[in-house]
């Protein structure tokens, strides 16, 4: 299978390259910032957006889910956020005008950047079986297609309804409680593909699957160890809250195969000195070798049980279960394969232990890095061993703070947008609702591609995202969806998955974060989870991007009332109405929002979830403590001559969102197609800075997957290692090389070969 960069595309992927930066923000950053904005956006609509990202009267970010903190500066947001909002409130538009000029096979050969910057999508669009373009529709038809085809479905199994993570906390709710009613728990997410690692190995550790700290318990710390994560581009605001660790005298750990900028050196763009010099951030970078984070914190347990003194024996006797099993697969850590595994030298390890040992209140961020590989799962369970054997969890400035990447992803699945939902969950919606709701498990994003390609789903529905782009094995996942009978998007702006369509499609356009939503009780807010549990309203401010877009709770409302019609009693056209009438049922079936409207009114700043082990060290665990888990030690073994890709982000995207062609951090401009590759390593396989290759990954089932004409770049990774951007690398990625229990695709860690060739 190859994939070639689209041909329709007039954009020169032609990367130039320079040495990377070794500092993030600072004034290239507000530079940059403003001038993207005003390119998408115009000078006045550009002052009166960003003035409101993330103040108590304005609009979420939709850029990251990093939290916004009590004292909120003027300009509460960062440059890839600035970003995001100039995206998503850009003046272009794309009208039913533009479907005309434009077949969907013209489409199919454009790449995701032009696709993105055509502009905002204006009306509903209808692709009729046998069409060659998308038509305009009323809302009206265009529910009745879909009514049509869902129950015509044999099961309502064979539907599936995807959410990506802006979907409001109202919306979520509303989509899930539709796909109950209407038989099925297939509710796959972004989630799948993102932080389900985070979430399998947290719920089966502590009892809750989301972080246990706060932005103050951060600022508390006195060691900080960021592991997988690049928070310099994708979560710009957390760079504040490091150097305010720092300046209380925190020290910081990166582990990661990759130096990035804004771990070294952070210039915040808020204060005079931070524009000039800037602090420094990483007191020790650990180059860890990809998938060896789980053999490194395996030694680091080991070390620390084998120091006296170091374990907090009060906190293991009384709240944890599994140490003695822990302890004795933990004394088994062999030095010589930690170093294989990580690539470190003996001297690192023990500088990281020390570290670890002078403090006594631990948190370990991750990301990606640690998430999307096939031992995923028990690597962040070793995390978690270690905190557990300092006393680290449910104590201030000490815990796990996986964090989140889309802004609402954590409050979707609070909502229920869960393929495999709690009993206790279920219960308490059906006894709200007088539903029953299907008890089976749904599919996740993997299932949920295997059952189209295999015809065991025939309808496709979106709320957001970009499926087809942000999914692994692109070739195997486009055939799946052209399998569908009918594919449904409700987007903002147009991506790669309104070109690979099923038989019949339809675009859904609604309105942003930005936009103002009106309905016939007036003036709405929504509400959004950040990656600590804080819950707050949302308010667009933007005239909406043109009158024909409909919200999305207003979308799966009139959805359900077109596809149950008289059989559901449930208060659809109110809870369009009034969003405040979800809240109040939210409030009834979901724990922690209790009066959830009468406190969202008293706390504009937001309010916390509670969260048992943070707040009262009580584990709701299957053995009711926090367990301690002990699983042999994996980490990738990549045959002679090849190296073990990482599929990432680039400073210049948001996913499959492509702002622009540089990764400025890196060094990287004007073009995508570039893989990094460590020089000893490029020179061992003959390839020269500025040579091309084809990546060609290596997967048991033996089909060749290649992305062809990759410039080839010498760049300080860890030996044996490549990174390249998604999503143009996820044909290399295969549908089946997924994490063992939580099966998120494993895009971390990809064995590939280079092929010399030319550019494509
Ligand atoms: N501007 C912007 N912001 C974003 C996004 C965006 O695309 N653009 N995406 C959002 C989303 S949905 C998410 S999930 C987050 C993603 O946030 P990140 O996880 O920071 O995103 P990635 O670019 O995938 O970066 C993964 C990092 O892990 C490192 N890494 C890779 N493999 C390993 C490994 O085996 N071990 C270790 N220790 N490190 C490893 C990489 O070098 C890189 O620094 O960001 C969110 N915020
Ligand atoms: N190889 C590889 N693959 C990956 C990853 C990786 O690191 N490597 N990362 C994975 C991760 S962490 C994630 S989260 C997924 C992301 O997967 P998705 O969330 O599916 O993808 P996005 O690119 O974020 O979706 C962008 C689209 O969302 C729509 N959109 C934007 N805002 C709104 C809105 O407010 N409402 C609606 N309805 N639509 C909106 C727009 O049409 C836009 O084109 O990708 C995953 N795929
Ligand atoms: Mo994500």
């Amino acid at each position: 299978m190859v994939s070639k960069p689209p041909a329709g595309d007039p954009v020169q992927d032609a990367p130039r390259v320079g040495p990377p930066q070794h500092a993030a923000a600072g004034l290239p950053a507000v530079g940059h910032t403003l001038r993207m904005a005003q390119e998408q956006m115009g000078p006045l609509r550009t002052a009166r957006t960003l003035l409101k990202v993330n103040q108590k009267d304005g609009f979420d970010c939709p850029g990251c889910a990093w939290p916004e903190g009590e004292k909120r500066h003027v300009a509460e947001f960062c440059e890839n956020g600035a970003k995001a909002v100039a995206e998503e409130a850009t003046l272009r538009r794309v009208t039913p005008a533009f479907f005309a000029a434009h077949p969907v096979a013209e489409l199919a050969s454009r790449s995701g950047y032009w696709l993105g910057q055509q502009g905002r999508i204006t009306e509903p669009v209808y692709l009729p079986e046998g069409g060659d373009r998308y038509e305009p529709v009323t809302w009206e038809r265009a529910f009745a297609i879909i009514a049509e085809e869902l129950r015509a479905l044999g099961s309502p199994d064979e539907a599936l309804f995807y959410t990506s993570g802006r979907t409001s906390n109202e919306a979520a709710f509303l989509l899930q409680l539709f796909a109950r009613e209407f038989g099925t728990n297939n509710l796959p997410d972004c989630s799948n593909m993102c932080h389900e690692s985070s979430g399998s190995a947290l719920t089966e550790t502590l009892g809750v699957g989301k972080g246990s700290v706060s932005l103050e318990d951060l600022h508390r710390a006195d060691l900080i160890i960021v592991a997988g994560q690049n928070p310099g581009t994708n979560h710009p605001r957390m760079l504040s809250a490091l150097e305010k660790a720092k300046a209380a005298g925190a020290r910081i750990i990166s582990v990661n195969p990759l130096p990035e900028a804004g771990l070294e050196r952070f210039k915040n763009p808020q204060t005079p000195q931070g524009m000039l010099k800037g602090a420094a951030l990483t007191d020790l970078f650990l180059q860890i070798r990809i998938g060896g984070d789980q053999a490194l914190f395996r030694l680091l347990n080991r070390l620390v049980l084998e120091t006296p003194g170091a374990v907090d024996e009060a906190f293991v006797r009384e709240y944890t279960h599994g140490f003695e099993e822990f302890a004795a697969a933990a004394r088994e850590a062999d030095w010589e394969e930690t170093l294989t595994a990580t690539g470190l030298t003996r001297a690192e390890i023990g500088k990281a232990l020390e570290m670890v040992l002078a403090s006594k209140r631990t948190i370990v961020c991750w990301a990606m890095g640690l998430t999307q590989h096939k031992h995923a799962v028990p690597t962040i369970r070793e995390v978690v061993n270690l905190l557990l054997l300092r006393g680290a969890v449910g104590r201030p400035g000490a815990g796990v703070c996986p964090v989140r990447g889309h802004s609402n992803v954590q409050g979707d699945r609070t909502m229920g947008i869960f393929e495999r939902p709690a009993p206790a969950f279920l219960d308490a919606l059906d006894k709200e609702f007088g539903i029953v709701s299907p008890r089976r498990h749904g599919f996740d994003v993997v299932r949920s591609i295997q059952a189209l390609r295999d015809g065991e789903a025939k309808v496709f529905f979106a709320m957001g995202g970009n499926f087809v782009g942000a999914s692994p094995d692109t070739e195997v996942t486009e055939a799946a969806m052209r399998n569908a009978r009918l594919t449904v998007h409700v987007s903002t702006k147009l991506n790669r998955s309104h070109a690979v369509t099923g038989r019949r499609a339809l675009i859904l356009p609604t309105l942003g974060r930005t936009d103002k939503d009106v309905q016939r009780s007036g003036r709405q807010v929504v509400t959004v989870e950040d990656s600590m549990g804080l819950v707050h309203a949302s308010r667009g401010n933007l005239p909406p991007a043109s009158p024909h877009l409909l919200s999305e709770p207003a979308i799966v409302a009139r959805m359900a009332r077109a596809v149950l019609g008289a059989e559901s009693a449930t208060p659809w056209e109110e809870f369009e109405a009034d969003y405040g009438a979800i809240r109040d049922r939210i409030a009834r079936v979901v724990p922690g929002f209790e009066d959830f409207n009468a406190r969202l009114a008293a706390h504009p700043g937001g309010f916390a979830l509670p969260h048992a082990p943070r707040d009262e060290r009580r584990f709701p665990t299957a053995t009711g403590k926090a367990n301690f888990t002990a699983a042999p030690v994996e980490y990738p073994r990549v045959p002679e001559g090849r190296l073990l890709l990482q599929t990432l982000r680039s400073h210049d995207q948001y996913n499959t969102t492509i702002y622009g062609l540089d990764d400025r951090y890196r060094g990287i401009k004007g073009g995508r197609r570039v893989v990094l590759v460590h020089p000893e390593d490029a020179a061992a396989l003959g390839l020269a800075d500025g040579a091309y290759a084809d990546l060609v990954s290596e997967w048991t089932d033996g089909v060749e997957r290649r992305a062809p004409g990759f410039r080839v770049v010498h760049y300080p990774t860890a030996r044996g290692c490549a990174a390249a951007y998604y999503p143009e690398t996820n044909v290399l990625v295969p549908l089946e090389a997924t994490a063992d229990v939580s099966n998120t695709p494993a895009s971390k860690s990809v064995i590939v070969r280079l092929e010399e060739s030319a550019p494509a």
